[in-house]
């Protein structure tokens, strides 16, 4: 253990970038000093980056005596985990207490039923895990409180109705390892051939096991080792035979600290679940999150909910394998977000206060969700988070440049897609093997539609349809969107828009009359960190021009790839002044192809055709052509597209306006000689145009 100094959360979070575990924070003479983990080989490291570092004093002294008022080490006689364990289940029938298989150092890796004695395959499992990683002694208090409150209280029903499981302790030598020899021990205790000790619980497990070096490590001297192969640790082997033969349909492993709630996927940024709408129905969102946090002086007052990549990556961990292997519904809550008390200027981190009171907090304030994920494994399609959320139904998740549809898992895989263009013929996308990916309640079928200008979707015999109403990405036809950059480096098309200042991208005013079931499609990256959660960026709604905006999603923490983002507005179902805006709060903030979006297939209905739209030059030689056409009672859509469908203007005029004028010379990028197609769509009638440009 040493301790550096470091100025604010700016040196913590690039401390805790280049791989040290920052443990605590202690204010020194007036200045932050990190107490981190270090060897010879780190502590050269740090050195070699300028920092003055020391020995940490005062952990040592407090941990041998293992006498601490909450905590207790797994071996400690009478009162140890182990002890209580066997206590609990002598004096009361309603627990089973039973050994999964042995750690290396021959302890052995405890399981409690709680309820029924024996399965049944009538009764769902659910596990409750806690402490993979040694030193996050608050993860073993919860699941032992957890394990007392469903004996005590869980109501009675519910308990016949499920098996439940709780593993306290996953990592037995490691948390007695933390009691008796270092505070902030991480790993297990296995003798790594170099010398070193431990491999990373949490980086063992078969599935991406050992992906790249940026989830997990191969160095056996990390933090985040992940072993000499998958499932290496018998540890790990303990709970991969616990899962064949009593697989869970839900599952929870606490962990420290952060205050998230995180679930798959994590092992790359960007990828998201085919059950995603189920994650988030237990886990919550940001606008109605299922966990809070009511430890005084917390940095959050609730729980993140999140994919794991928006901590960091992770590859082998025990969540990713378990959706994989069993299609468990896994969750990683990060208890608690840290604490700094403005009198003391302690900040802790994985070493949380010796204090019964603010322990019973945590477990109350986790307990909500805990119940939730009991309840749920009855029915996954009905599973109601504590913050009242449930999962979507079977729709689109994206429309393009890639269509990501979601299915019930029962369903077939849809054999096409019927794709309209922007010109309005319909063209069927026959389905690829590959892109199927399998989840647990959904599928989700990914098709790449780049080369097409889709624009409405069908889901052929499914019943599922969506249309894209609006598009806009930065490009040089989005015209009337105002903040933020553009930038090449885009999901689709030339460009996309871009922040990492605290400024507000706003949208135009569109009008989305005549369609009902509206949703915001876009995609988006970031690159923050659930570290510093103030940094975010907020997406709001305004039906009303501007007014009056509310918030509809938040993104916080990491995101460094392109994914897909469906927000359903039911407050935008007939709005004639449309408007959405992105608020950057400090945000390395993208957003791409950003458009409202409707579920219906009123798009596949034909639009009766009625006649030219009138033009005010046809061969066009000027710099600029009126497009004209009888006024409607509602806003005309107008479309200008190239001769293979690329559209080039997308524009909404209300009455009492009923002509658009556009402008060849295109703000330095001018209209090519050709010819081009004019699209008027006004009160479900369509004017067409052919145009010809032949300019001097
Ligand atoms: O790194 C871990 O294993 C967990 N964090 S901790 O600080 N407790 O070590 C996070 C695991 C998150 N899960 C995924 N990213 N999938
Ligand atoms: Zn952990």
């Amino acid at each position: 253990m040493a301790q550096v100094p470091v100025s604010g959360r700016a040196g913590l979070d690039s401390l805790a970038r280049a791989g040290f575990e920052v443990a605590a924070v202690r204010e020194i003479a007036g200045v932050l000093h990190a107490v981190i983990v270090v060897d010879d080989r780190t502590e050269g490291l740090l050195r070699r980056q300028g920092l003055r570092v020391a020995p940490a004093p005062g952990f040592a002294a407090a941990l041998a005596a293992d006498t601490f008022k909450v905590y207790r080490s797994f071996d400690k006689p009478g009162v140890g985990i182990r002890a209580t364990l066997q206590a609990w289940t002598a004096a009361d029938t309603i627990f089973h207490l039973d050994s999964i298989g042995n750690s290396i150092e021959g302890r052995p890796i405890l399981a409690v039923k709680i309820g029924n004695g024996s399965d049944s395959p009538s009764r769902p499992n659910v596990l409750f895990m806690a402490t993979h990683h040694a030193r996050e002694w608050v993860s073993t208090e919860m699941a032992m409180k957890l394990l007392r409150w469903i004996a005590d209280s869980l109501p009675r029903s519910l308990l016949g109705a499920r098996d439940i499981w709780v593993i306290p302790v996953e990592n037995p030598d490691g948390y007695q390892y933390t009691f008796t020899a270092s505070r902030l021990w991480r790993k297990n205790r296995r003798p790594n051939a170099d010398g070193s000790f431990g491999v990373d619980p949490n980086r063992n497990y078969p599935a991406f096991w050992g992906l790249d070096n940026a989830g997990s490590s191969p160095t056996p001297g990390s933090e985040v080792y992940r072993g000499a192969g998958p499932a290496s640790e018998p540890e790990t082997q303990a709970i991969v035979s616990f899962h064949a033969a009593h697989p869970p349909v839900l599952a929870v492993s606490y962990h420290t600290f952060s205050g998230l709630v995180l679930h798959p996927y994590g092992f790359r940024a960007g990828e998201l679940a085919p059950d995603l709408t189920l994650f988030q129905a237990l886990a919550g969102t940001d606008l109605q999150p299922a966990v809070r946090d009511s430890v005084p002086f917390s940095s959050l007052t609730y729980y993140h909910p999140g994919p794991g990549w928006n901590l960091y990556p992770t590859n082998g961990e025990y969540t990713e394998w378990a959706y994989r292997a069993h299609g468990t519904i896994t969750f990683t809550p990060e208890l608690t977000s840290g604490c700094c008390t403005p009198d003391s200027g302690l900040y802790y981190h994985f070493v949380f206060p010796d204090d019964s009171a603010l322990v019973e907090r945590v477990f109350r304030d986790n307990l909500p969700f805990a119940v939730s994920v009991i309840a749920a494994a009855g029915n996954l399609e009905t599973a109601q988070g504590a913050s009242g959320l449930t999962p979507a139904g079977p729709r689109f998740e994206s429309l393009w440049p890639e269509s990501r549809l979601s299915l019930a898992a029962a369903t077939p895989q849809p054999l096409s897609l019927s794709v309209k263009t922007a010109t309005g013929s319909t063209v069927t996308r026959s389905a690829q093997g590959d892109s199927l990916w399998r989840g647990t309640i959904r599928n989700s079928w990914r098709t790449d539609l780049r080369t097409d200008t889709a624009r409405a979707l069908r889901a052929d015999g499914l019943g599922v349809a969506a249309e894209l109403l609006t598009l806009a990405g930065a490009e040089d036809t989005d015209v009337g969107w105002t903040g933020w950059a553009r930038t090449p480096a885009a999901a689709a098309g030339s460009w996309a828009w871009t922040t990492s200042a605290t400024d507000t991208l706003t949208s135009p005013v569109t009008s989305i009359a005549g369609r009902s079931r509206i949703w915001l499609h876009f995609w988006t990256r970031h690159s923050g960190t659930t570290f510093a959660p103030q940094q975010r960026g907020i997406v709001q709604f305004s039906p009303d021009g501007g007014t009056t905006w509310s918030d509809v999603a938040v993104f916080v923490g990491d995101g460094s790839s392109w994914y897909p983002v469906r927000v359903d507005l039911p407050a935008a179902a007939g709005a004639t002044g449309a408007r959405v805006r992105f608020v950057s709060q400090g945000f390395a903030w993208s957003v791409d192809v950003v458009g409202f979006a409707s579920d219906s297939t009123a798009a596949f209905q034909s639009v009766p055709l009625v006649g030219d739209a009138q033009v005010s030059e046809n061969p066009v030689r000027g710099n600029q052509v009126v497009i004209a056409w009888p006024l409607g009672m509602q806003a005309a859509l107008v479309g200008i597209y190239t001769y293979t469908g690329r559209r080039l203007v997308a524009a909404t005029v209300t009455p009492p306006n009923n002509e658009y004028v556009w402008d060849l010379t295109g703000g330095g990028r001018p209209v090519v000689n050709g010819a081009y197609i004019v699209v008027v769509d006004v009160d479900g009638r369509r004017f067409l145009r052919r145009l010809f440009v032949t300019r001097p």
